[in-house]
């Protein structure tokens, strides 16, 4: 089928504007909602990529820069509309912060805020510590992890980090209002975003112990089944501490500390104080402890080989806050420690994409985030500097690869490869802070432009955001109320790796591009996360 794919959602009027065709037009026009033609290109034919299998042309209507609604026309095939405005994004920006006021645990949703996706209060129990015979801990709150009912430390500091660094690096998000309860702080009412934000940081802090060192994550045994989350009454548990787990959240309240000292003084001092004691217990137990699930149990199990990038945010973290040399020396150690474990080469001063890197696991890119915003003239700051300009250029090489300029290779094509993107999108984000470039502003557009449907799939992979966005998440608390999901959602994306029933299905020599389905069952290619999400507000941020 002659397919016209386009960012559903719009386009920005000054960005570069382009629609991809998977059949050779050698012209295109662009016509307005009452269809008259206001645009009429050429389409440049590009060849077969290997990221989409499909023979590719595309087409440039950047001109058009009058906001309004539009169409793409070519041969007999048309696109879906879209708009062009100025503003473009605000909705998707409001709807993507609200998401995780929607996977608030612990606290009902009241009706107020979430209409139809209204609940109960949820995993309000006491959680029994795996193992050990001591009285059980309350650590009700923060926000469900994705489509299942886990909280999981490392997973949840890392959302609200890229969340956090995105207000200290693009202030104008406390502005964003997205209809959440109130929340004061000792200046007045709190900016939304770190209202919100607060309920994962008051959670997190549950997760530590007395000594200082946090529990990987509080689940039941397995995943519930798809029922409504006050339904899910099966013993918590929380599983062992892990030097991962307290090393992030050292990091993550330093970071929160430097941002809530101007609203939420008490808060902003227990913060610190936290994070000091996770770093001390990390200093007492210098050992790697690795997170392994108990025997039987499937819930996320979020494993990393090393604990040296985790160490080495903490360490860029509480430099940044606090300005204690003792840190920086002690991020020169775990920089030592990640090269010699890795085996990157420095010998081109080029350490591959280890200090651009913000997943769940690999977190040395928040701790050069921190390096960033300390802005000293020092070894280390020199080196993710020229790491993050190193890393956009490989992005940006990448982008010249395929017909939709998108800067993901086939091996980018792998659970959550969504995130693979925007956390792409975020270095392209900071590459351009540090030296503006039109390149880097193109291939974040073009990112976003196949977030939304300007991909082989024809689809919006966020919910709610443009007329084709898929509408089956893996997400139990909209599927057991029989509901389309709220908008916002960032799916996992295409996988090749097929790694649920649903996805095996897909015959194996399928593109990477296509190897999706919008289907429920599907968690290795159609889940939600919030550290899916999260990425996607820093680099709305940023735009
Ligand atoms: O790192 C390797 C890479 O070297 C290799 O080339 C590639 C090809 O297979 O695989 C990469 O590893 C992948 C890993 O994620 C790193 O991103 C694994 O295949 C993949 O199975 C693994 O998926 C993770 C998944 O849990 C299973 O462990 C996802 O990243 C992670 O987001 C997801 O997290 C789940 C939680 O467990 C539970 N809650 C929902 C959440 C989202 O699905
Ligand atoms: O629903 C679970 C999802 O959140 C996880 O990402 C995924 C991998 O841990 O597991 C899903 O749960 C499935 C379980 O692992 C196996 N049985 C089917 C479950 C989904 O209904
Ligand atoms: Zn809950």
């Amino acid at each position: 089928m002659k397919n016209v794919y386009v960012n559903q959602v719009g386009y920005l009027s000054s960005s570069t504007k382009k629609a991809v065709f998977n059949f050779q037009p050698s012209n295109f026009t662009v016509v307005d909602a009452k269809g008259n033609v206001v645009f009429q290109g050429t389409a440049t034919h590009f060849g077969t990529d290997e990221i989409s299998g499909e023979d590719i042309s595309f087409g440039d209507f950047s001109e058009v820069n009058t906001s309004g609604q539009y169409k793409i026309l070519a041969e007999d095939a048309e696109s879906y509309s879209f708009t062009i405005k100025n503003d473009c994004f605000e909705q998707l920006m409001k709807h993507a912060c609200k998401c995780f006021y929607y996977l608030r645990c612990g606290q009902g949703l009241d009706k107020d805020h979430a209409g139809i996706y209204y609940h109960e209060p949820c995993h309000t129990t006491k959680a029994t510590v795996y193992g050990e015979d001591v009285p059980a801990v309350d650590v009700s709150g923060g926000w469900h992890d994705a489509g299942d009912y886990g909280r999981y430390s490392t997973a949840g500091s890392v959302a609200v980090a890229h969340i956090l660094y995105a207000v200290r690096f693009f202030p104008n998000l406390l502005q964003v209002k997205f209809d959440i309860p109130e929340e004061k702080g000792d200046k007045g009412l709190l900016p939304d975003i770190l209202a919100e934000v607060k309920v994962e940081l008051n959670f997190l802090m549950k997760m530590q112990r007395e000594n200082g060192s946090v529990w990987h994550k509080v689940t039941t045994f397995n995943h519930a089944p798809f029922i409504m989350p006050e339904a899910d009454k099966e013993e918590l548990f929380l599983f062992p501490v892990s030097s991962l787990a307290t090393a992030d959240i050292a990091a993550v309240f330093a970071l929160a500390y430097s941002i809530y000292k101007d609203y939420d003084k008490n808060f902003a001092e227990l913060l610190l104080d936290r994070a000091k004691k996770a770093y001390d217990w990390l200093e007492k137990n210098p050992a790697p402890t690795l997170f392994k699930n108990a025997e039987g149990s499937n819930t996320g199990e979020y494993p990393e080989p090393e604990d040296y990038s985790n160490r080495f945010w903490a360490a860029c973290a509480l430099y940044e806050a606090l300005g204690d040399k003792k840190y920086y020396e002690d991020a020169l150690t775990q920089k030592g420690k990640l090269l010699h474990y890795d085996g990157a080469s420095s010998e081109q001063g080029f350490h591959g994409n280890m200090f651009t890197c913000f997943g769940w696991a690999d977190v040395a890119g928040l701790g050069a985030l921190s390096l960033l915003l300390k802005k000293e003239d020092n070894e280390l700051t020199a080196l993710v500097k020229a790491d993050f300009e190193k890393e956009a250029t490989r992005l940006s090489q990448n982008g010249k690869k395929n017909g939709f300029g998108l800067c993901m290779t086939k091996d980018d094509f792998i659970w959550g490869s969504n995130m693979e993107l925007l956390k792409y999108m975020m270095i392209l984000t900071v590459a351009n802070k540090l030296q503006p470039k039109d390149e880097y502003k193109t291939l974040i557009t073009s990112g976003l432009d196949y977030l939304l449907g300007c991909n082989t799939m024809n689809i919006s992979y966020i919910t709610g955001e443009g007329t084709n966005a898929y509408k089956h998440p893996h997400l139990r608390p909209t599927d057991a109320a029989g509901l389309d999901p709220w908008p916002g959602l960032v799916s996992g994306g295409p996988n090749c790796g097929l790694q649920d029933e649903i996805a095996q299905q897909i015959p194996a020599d399928t593109a990477p591009m296509k190897c999706y389905e919008d289907h429920v069952q599907a968690y290795s290619l159609n889940e939600i996360t919030i550290y899916w999400n999260s990425p996607l507000v820093f680099v709305l941020a940023g735009i």
